[in-house]
């Protein structure tokens, strides 16, 4: 019987599973555990697991596990997560971290409210627009405002990889939208090889987008990090929005600028909730 110890933790109500695997051990058990972990009636419940992993080229390498036991490339609320769970157990001192993740290096600069993180500015990287690097089907070049047809109703689509695949629909009311019913239509349509995360946008302001998601590998969540840098370009792609915004999610708002070094910087919340230790 292995008991593993570990922390939930959410980002806007994103929630995680978080465990210190730095010793390298039951990293395959994890994995494989992971469906019946984040169930939220027989598990501890949460969107996914994260993996605290040694790295050799980074401070720390973070593996996110989707509750449906998929790998993704990237998680922006996760990676909040990540870093709070590392400066607040004591594994680090620092207050930038490099992170190694299977999208890349990802850099996080936290802020310490009373010796704990309270916030985490996360430098996104440089986000893809190549169809084929989405990647989706189709002829070369990037993919801005292109009907994308799903059941009777065509969206004006933009797709965005910011290590993760994200197709971005501009909607009139994102309140009504019926995302239970669309949302896994666009995940599995069969332009996106890889299936793809599937935002839903109606502009506020131009710098303000409010936002609900249906995330790949996971459904409706209540926040998605990367889902949220996907929007803001995408509406600055298509002259909707500036580009520094909030984008307001379920879960709460994020603050997302696509700096002049073309890199998209995300700052948000990271919260602790409980600790516990679960048989796997
Ligand atoms: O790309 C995917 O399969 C996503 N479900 C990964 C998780 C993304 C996340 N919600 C985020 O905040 O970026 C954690």
């Amino acid at each position: 019987m292995t008991m593993i110890d570990f922390t939930k933790m959410h980002g806007l109500g994103n929630d995680f599973i978080v465990v210190n695997c730095l010793r390298g051990e039951h990293v395959a058990e994890l994995v494989e555990a992971t469906v019946r972990l984040c169930d939220r009636h027989r598990g501890i419940g949460a969107d996914g697991l994260i993996l605290v992993l040694p790295a050799s080229d980074a401070d720390f390498r973070m593996r996110i596990i989707n509750s449906d036991g998929s790998e993704p490339e990237m998680c922006g609320n996760g990676i909040r997560c990540f870093a709070k769970f590392l400066y607040d157990t004591g594994l680090t001192t620092k207050t930038t971290l490099a992170i190694a993740t299977l999208a890349g290096m990802i850099g996080a600069e936290l802020t310490v409210t009373d010796g704990k993180v309270s916030a985490v500015r996360v430098d996104m990287g440089i986000p893809r627009l190549e169809r084929i690097d989405i990647p989706m089907i189709g002829a070369t070049g990037e993919v801005v405002d292109e009907p994308l047809q799903v059941l009777g109703r065509t969206f004006a689509t933009t797709a965005v990889s910011m290590g993760n695949p994200h197709a971005v629909s501009f909607v009139e009311d994102v309140e009504r939208f019926p995302l239970e019913q669309y949302g896994p239509l666009v995940e599995n349509h069969p332009s996106f090889p890889r299936k793809t995360n599937a935002e839903f946008v109606e502009v506020i302001s131009p710098t303000h987008l409010r936002m609900r998601v249906w995330e790949r590998g996971a459904g409706i969540t209540q926040a998605c990090g990367t889902g949220a840098c996907a929007t803001l370009v995408a509406a600055v792609l298509t002259n909707r929005a500036e580009r520094t915004a909030t984008v307001e999610l379920p879960g709460g708002p994020l603050h997302i600028s696509w700096g002049t070094d073309e890199h998209v910087y995300m700052t948000g919340p990271a919260v602790a909730v409980f600790t516990g230790s679960v048989r796997i």
